[in-house]
């Protein structure tokens, strides 16, 4: 048995939560993306989804990111890593529903980071999964850090390690917005959407984009594309694309031409 060359698709958690509330999942939003998923028969498909409205505000309110300070934050810790088993535990509701093999991994079980990079991830039950066939769905999650104790990894972090370390094809970004901008299209009406970016054009695009406003503990858009280089260097192609409309999902992963960002090493 071999691996065919998966593609990635990371779910932002502010597609599939209203970041605007607290632990405000968006079940319908979930199940189309689910619907579209299965609709690709995409076989060699690795999910990784984001924290939104489940993960962020908990993790900002006990400053887990910053690592461990006091007792006082365990439990922090502990209700960070609660609070994304439930909003996965949405989604693989949904994916499983959807006739989608997804088995559910835990970050916080088979990763460890280094002040907040992936130091060490345990792989014999992803490499299986793969083998056989299935869909591993991972998520942003508190995890543990030999130098801070703890601290939160972003899904982006996760999407793009995965990528790499499975020779990935794609990476598909479902976002909230169309794609990458040269400014932030919900402030500036005048925003301009890259349609196709070089990673050298990227690195200059970088020096434009801003940090978030909202709480957002693992930076948004900004921290992303920080993410995305060693992907881009190893020949990965990056679609950004947005998962908040109909269709976009499915085209991105069954390979028809999209309305976002194809981004690649040039
Ligand atoms: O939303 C962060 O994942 P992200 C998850 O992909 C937590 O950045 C626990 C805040």
């Amino acid at each position: 048995m071999s691996i065919i060359k998966p593609i990635v698709l990371k779910i932002g958690g502010s597609v599939i939560t209203d970041k605007d509330g607290e632990l405000s999942a968006r079940t319908e939003v979930i199940n189309r993306l689910a619907e579209e998923i299965a609709l690709a028969k995409k076989e060699n498909l690795i999910i990784v989804h984001g924290g939104g409205s489940f993960g962020h505000p908990t993790a900002n309110r006990h400053a887990i990111k910053e690592g461990l300070r006091s007792d006082s934050q365990k439990v922090g810790f502990a209700e960070t890593h609660h609070v994304m088993t439930v909003l996965n535990g949405l989604v693989m509701d949904s994916l499983v529903w959807h006739n989608i093999p997804a088995v559910s991994i835990a970050p916080s079980s088979c990763i460890v980071t280094e002040s907040g990079r992936i130091k060490s991830f345990d792989d014999g039950a992803m490499k299986m999964l793969l083998n056989l066939g299935f869909t591993p769905v991972l998520y942003g999650d508190a995890t543990l850090d030999e130098k801070l104790g703890f601290t939160i990894l972003s899904g982006d972090q996760i999407a793009t390690y995965m990528a790499v370390r499975f020779d990935a094809a794609k990476i598909v970004f479902g976002v909230d917005i169309d794609g990458l901008f040269d400014s932030d299209p919900k402030i500036n009406k005048n925003a301009r959407l890259y349609r196709h970016l070089t990673l050298s054009e990227l690195k200059d695009v970088q020096e434009h984009l801003r940090s978030p406003t909202k709480v957002d503990v693992t930076g948004g858009m900004c921290g992303k594309v920080n993410e995305l280089t060693p992907a881009l260097e190893r020949g990965i192609q990056v679609e950004i694309v947005n998962a908040s409309k109909p269709n976009r999902i499915y085209k991105a992963l069954a390979g028809e031409k999209g309305e976002g960002t194809l981004i690649e090493k040039g």
